[in-house]
């Protein structure tokens, strides 16, 4: 054992025990002391460091103390050392402390030791700081120290210090190379504790490690990968490990299994539609040439095809090396990939994200792609000229009698265990209810050929010879009508062509039959010649059947011609054309070919979204456009609808006013001269002094009989005849809104717009106006009393009245002229005030009432304003959303065409089969 680990162990007093092993080292030790005490110079610092340390191991820190103090050699730093730790043994962690941290020595072992205990030291008094900063120094200063990296790795776990604790890792790894390390920061990389740093931050350590074991470098790699995948720095960790590994000489024989898997999994990934082509477009290329240098076995293929898919669509961005390396490693390698699944995989995201960008279901697509990976059954397309005779031969075929019009829609027929007959739009898959909805169906002519119908049903011909038969509307027309007939052919595996014997081959078929050819130059066509019933004598019949297979030969020599009748037995026919049928059915590659239309229909899909977005751009357009509109015209309306509503008022409550106003005259030129009449009364016998109450009752009694027999009913016809006026302004106003309401429908396209009033106020007029004028009871009113007339007769009589009875003549004359002569004006006005008091309620709640009667088609007015203006509101938003953005739309359909691109390299290149364009 060297010194310094006797002096690191404390057993540096062992050199004095020797050969006494049998004595204790105190004893051993004492008399070694005195001893050497009895020497002339005596060097007594050795023992006296050595007799410390014994009490120190039986625990007697204060003598070891005061021994360790009394140390003048080159032993001082070691004693002070020792001196600490006693301390530190005593709990004294602060003198403790002090003591360590006044050491001074060049000793590295020395210091490493101080330092662990501080570092302990540290950690007990709860200084985390200090402790870290210490080991690190510790690190810094003495990697090598047995123990050091270990202890401080440790307590940076138990600490959770991932920062540290990852730092450590990584310089350790790259300083002692020691696979553990590595090993330590894979790791953390697993944890998740790496994701604070930069991808950068690993890169020198990924290069050691890639020299010392690949297999580990291709962990750690792999490790961090997915540590960054969901992170925002993804894409610098992308950037960063193909800087990384392009520098590096990868040998594809090393086979990079995992690498292989991370680059596919993530390219597929980031091309998926989620992410711009120009974020994209800066490390896809060197991410394809690091996939493509280290492909391993299962991938070669789909990396080549991605890095000349990708090449394709963005040219000159990949280097001409790695393209011609792609170009050489798809022809001579063989893949077991399943391009069938894959491009159902990319059909299915496809249309996943057309329905999330709300460009519908696209039903009618993957319908389609149904039946092509429907491997079980062959699909027999049937079309020719109208009228051929196509859907009589399908009938005969199925022995059913499922249509005899004309046929407007695709209709397959495919057996099933149940009838059942779907719809299929591409918004919409509608269930159709049995043989008369279908019937339905196919006599309605409007949009039919966007519809396909699927008609499920129990046969045995269908399910024995696994085929399907796809009747088609009749061919007619143009090339782009026959054209909209012909959109879904792709479905076929073959091609029936119907000729009517009578007149077959015409230059009308030929022409429909080079359009099929264009259309889908792989589907093979056969023909039959039908109806050879109606040809007149077998002889001529046989002749033109020959005649026409022989001009079919001679372009297309290897169809196949069928006779057929509806007419023949159908025991004897059934047989042929079973096995004329089981002749034309393909035999070679069909999954080849259905392989190569389904790439067909993922770019026609991909192609129609396109147009599709521009539709949706032109409807949005015109949809503003005609939002405007509208703003304008029903804003227009509002305005006429509230000026009626003014005129309205006015001219209902005028006519009312009038009416009033007539009775009142009519009250005022009666009332006074009927007043007047009651002087009659006075007579000269008549007894003065209550003469005037006499008058008073009766004026009351007449003007009551006055006012409830004659003026009542003179009123309440008026009043019938002022209801019957108002309703003919409100049936004029009400006409005038139904006007307007047609014309809004019409522009609406459907009843969109009510504007009735309500007439019910009408009913209310007429039960109030009863009502007022069924009865009125005067309350009595003063008319002769007001004034009495005895006082002023008083006064202007004098003392004369009362005494003497010759003045009665003149009593007489006074009361008759007073009454005669008075002009009763305050009595009107205070008759008025109670007859009219109802009426005149009344005519203030008029213009509330006509403002009731117009109140549904003004709010139903100006609800249809503000949906106008939402309307232009929402559809410029979303047409802004649309233009600020557009690579958000057209980036994903680019990138599927890459996608697309890809299988059909792999299809092409491995299989030799033509595309289908
Ligand atoms: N005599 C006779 N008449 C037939 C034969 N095949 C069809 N017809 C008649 O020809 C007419 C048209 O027949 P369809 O089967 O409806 O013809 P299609 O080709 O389906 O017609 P579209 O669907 O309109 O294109 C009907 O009146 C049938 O009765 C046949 O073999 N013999
Ligand atoms: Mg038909």
């Amino acid at each position: 054992m060297t010194l310094e680990e006797q002096l690191k162990q404390k057993t540096y007093y062992k050199m004095f025990i020797n050969e006494h092993e049998d004595i204790h080292p105190i004893r051993v030790l004492g008399e070694a002391f005195q001893e050497e005490a009895a020497k002339d110079l005596p060097n007594l610092s050795s023992i006296r460091f050595a007799q410390g340390e014994v009490y120190f191991h039986h625990k007697d820190y204060e003598t070891a103390i005061f021994k360790w103090e009394n140390i003048t050699d080159e032993l001082v730093p070691w004693a002070k050392k020792n001196t600490g730790d006693a301390y530190y043994e005593l709990g004294l962690l602060s003198t403790a402390e002090d003591i360590y941290t006044a050491i001074s020595s060049d000793n590295a072992t020395l210091n490493t030791e101080v330092a662990l205990q501080l570092f302990s030291l540290y950690i007990e008094r709860g200084k985390t700081e200090s402790a870290v900063a210490t080991i690190k120094r510790t690190i810094a200063a003495n990697p090598e120290y047995p123990n050091v990296t270990e202890i401080a790795r440790t307590f940076f776990e138990e600490q959770q210090d991932w920062e540290h604790a990852v730092e450590l890792a990584v310089s350790e790894a790259m300083r002692s190379e020691d696979p553990n390390w590595f090993h330590i920061l894979n790791t953390y990389v697993d944890k998740g504790v790496t994701k604070g740093h930069a991808p950068s931050y690993f890169t020198p350590t990924l290069i050691r490690l890639f020299q010392l074991d690949k297999k580990k470098f291709e962990q750690l790699v792999s490790s961090l990968w997915q540590s960054y995948e969901h992170e925002e720095s993804y894409f610098t960790w992308i950037r960063e490990i193909n800087q990384l590994l392009l520098q590096l000489d990868l040998e594809r024989d090393d086979s990079w299994n995992e690498l292989s898997k991370l680059y596919k999994a993530a390219y597929f990934d980031l091309i998926e539609g989620r992410y711009f082509i120009k974020m994209l477009q800066e490390f896809i290329p060197d991410m394809l040439t690091n996939w493509l240098r280290l492909a391993d076995e299962r991938n070669v293929v789909l990396a080549s095809a991605a890095v000349l898919s990708w090449n394709e669509l963005f040219p000159a961005t990949i280097s001409l090396s790695i393209v011609s390396e792609a170009e050489q490693l798809i022809s001579i390698t063989e893949t077991d990939i399943n391009e069938l699944e894959e491009s159902l995989a990319l059909f299915d995201t496809i249309v996943d994200w057309a329905e999330a960008h709300d460009m519908g279901p696209n039903n009618r697509y993957k319908w389609l792609v149904e039946q092509l990976v429907d491997f079980d059954r062959q699909h027999l397309l049937i079309t020719g000229l109208t009228g051929s005779g196509k859907s009589t031969f399908v009938n005969t075929v199925l022995g059913e009698d499922l249509q005899d019009s004309p046929t407007s829609s695709l209709v397959m027929f495919r057996d099933s265990d149940e009838e059942e007959i779907m719809e299929i739009t591409d918004w919409q898959i509608a269930s159709l209810e049995g043989f008369t909805e279908f019937q339905e169906r196919m006599d309605r002519r409007r949009n039919a050929l966007e519809s396909i119908i699927e008609f499920k049903l129990p046969n045995e011909f269908m399910q024995k010879n696994k085929v399907t038969f796809i009747d088609t509307p009749g061919l007619k027309g143009n090339h782009n009508d026959r054209y909209e007939v012909l959109k879904n052919l792709q479905v076929a595996d073959a091609v029936l062509f119907v000729l009517d014997g009578n007149s077959p081959f015409t230059d009308k078929e030929r022409g429909a039959l080079v359009q099929i050819q264009e259309l889908a130059p792989d589907i093979p066509v056969h023909f039959l010649l039908s109806k050879m019933d109606t040809i007149v004598g077998e002889h001529e019949a046989v002749r033109i059947y020959e005649e026409t297979k022989s001009s079919i030969h001679a372009i297309m020599p290897d169809a196949s011609v069928f006779a057929f009748s509806s007419q023949y037995e159908r025991g004897q026919q059934m047989r042929d054309i079973k096995e004329f049928i089981q002749s034309i059915k393909v035999t070679r590659n069909l999954e080849d070919k259905r392989l190569a239309k389904l790439l067909f229909f993922i770019r026609t899909t991909i192609a129609s979204l396109l147009q599709k977005r521009i539709d949706v751009e032109n409807q949005l357009v015109e949809a503003i456009r005609w939002n405007e509109d509208m703003y304008m015209k029903l804003n227009g309306a509002v305005n006429q609808l509230k000026d009626t509503e003014v005129q309205k008022i006015k001219t209902i409550t005028k006519s009312y006013r009038m009416i009033r106003e007539n009775i009142h005259k009519d009250m005022a030129s009666t009332i006074p001269a009927m007043l007047k009449e009651c002087s009659d009364l006075i007579k000269e016998d008549s007894n003065f002094s209550n003469i005037h109450l006499e008058l008073n009752e009766e004026m009351n009694k007449r003007l009551q009989e006055y006012l409830e027999q004659t003026v009542m009913p003179k009123f309440y016809r008026s009043l019938q005849d002022w209801v019957g006026y108002s309703k003919e302004e409100f049936d004029q106003a009400q006409e005038f809104l139904n006007e307007m309401a047609d014309g809004f429908n019409q522009m609406y396209g459907e009843e969109h717009l009510a504007l009735a009033c309500d007439f019910k106020v009408l009913d209310d007029w007429l039960r109030d106006t009863d009502r007022m004028t069924s009865r009125f009871q005067l309350e009595s009113v003063n008319i002769l009393l007001r004034r009495t007339p005895s006082q002023f007769l008083l006064k202007s009589a004098g003392k004369l009245f009362g005494a003497i009875s010759q003045n009665k003549a003149m009593l007489y004359n006074k009361y008759k002229a007073f009454v005669e002569n008075e002009d009763y004006s305050e009595t009107i006005e205070e008759v008025s005030k109670q007859f009219f008091q109802p009426f005149e309620l009344f005519e203030k709640s008029l213009e509330r009432d006509v403002i009731l009667f117009f109140k549904s088609p003004l709010r139903n007015l100006t609800t249809a304003v503000d949906e106008a203006k939402l309307g232009i509101e929402s559809n410029q938003e979303q047409l802004n959303k649309m233009n600020t953005n557009p690579e958000m739309f057209r980036d994903p359909l680019t990138l599927f065409g890459v996608r697309l691109r890809q299988f059909e390299w792999m299809t092409v290149a491995g299989k030799g089969i033509q595309t289908v364009y």
